[in-house]
């Protein structure tokens, strides 16, 4: 693996932001794409240390730790991403009601962005009815709901039953660690994306 990749993964891991920022610009200094940045340092670091949770090896802080470490990488990244014309659509995002993890859906959020979406983030633990008023106020392109918690993704049925009796053609996807393609079938998503990347593709099919 590159060095600087190791490293970041490391700092991530670690909590450390100063060192996390100072790393991104050097990896971004070495023209290391972004996307490998997030997927081969920064993501794996959250995936590794949600597995030392699950196992009983961490604990809450070392998640919050890494989660601010994670935030302050991606704020370095995010001016590489450009993206200033937003006349391409609206979209609206949030991470459902009883959910507060927000890194995926701020990733989902910089990509978007960073293709020329508009996006009104209305934030975490966004209770159905705020997603069907935001809907209703803004008339988005696109909802985009996020989950990371196998009992809150369960929301997203119920806002997707909400918004569409608001507008029966509404273009909803979802995402998150715990939903599937057959999950986002089942409760009628327009679609579904596995990563952030891919939600940029998915949102670009669905308005073609
Ligand atoms: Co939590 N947590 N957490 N957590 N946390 C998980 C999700 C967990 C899998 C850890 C584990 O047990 N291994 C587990 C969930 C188990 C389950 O239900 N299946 C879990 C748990 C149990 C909990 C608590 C209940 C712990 C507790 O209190 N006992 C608690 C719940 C709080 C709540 O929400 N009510 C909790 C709390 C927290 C912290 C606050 C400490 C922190 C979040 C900080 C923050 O977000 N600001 C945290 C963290 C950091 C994690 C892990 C370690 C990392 C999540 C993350 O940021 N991943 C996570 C373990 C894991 O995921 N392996 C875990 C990196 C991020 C880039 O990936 O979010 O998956 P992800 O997003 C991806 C894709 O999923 C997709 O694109 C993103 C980028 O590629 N995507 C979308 C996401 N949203 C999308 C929307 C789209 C499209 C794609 O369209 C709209």
């Amino acid at each position: 693996m590159i060095k600087v990749l190791a490293d970041i993964k490391e700092a991530v891991l670690a909590g450390d932001e100063d060192r996390v920022k100072t790393l991104v610009e050097e990896a971004v200094q070495e023209a290391i794409p972004v996307r490998q940045i997030l997927e081969e340092a920064m993501m794996p670091a959250m995936e590794e240390v949600g597995g030392r949770f699950a196992r009983g090896e961490a604990f809450i802080p070392e998640l919050v730790v890494a989660a601010y470490a994670m935030e302050a990488g991606m704020a370095t990244l995010k001016a590489r991403l450009g993206g200033e014309v937003k006349d391409r659509g609206k979209v609206i995002l949030g991470t459902v009601e009883g959910d507060i993890h927000s890194i995926g859906k701020n990733l989902v959020r910089m990509c978007l962005e960073g293709a020329g979406f508009a996006v009104i983030d209305l934030g975490e633990g966004v209770k159905t009815e705020a997603f069907v008023e935001a809907y209703r106020a803004m008339k988005p392109e696109i909802l985009g709901l996020s989950a990371l918690l196998s009992s809150t993704m369960l929301f997203m049925h119920k806002t997707i039953d909400a918004v569409r009796a608001v507008d029966p053609g509404a273009r909803i996807i979802v995402g998150g660690a715990p939903v599937t393609q057959e999950f986002a079938d089942r409760i009628g998503a327009s679609g579904y994306a596995p990563n952030a990347f891919a939600a940029v593709q998915c949102v670009q099919d669905l308005l073609k």
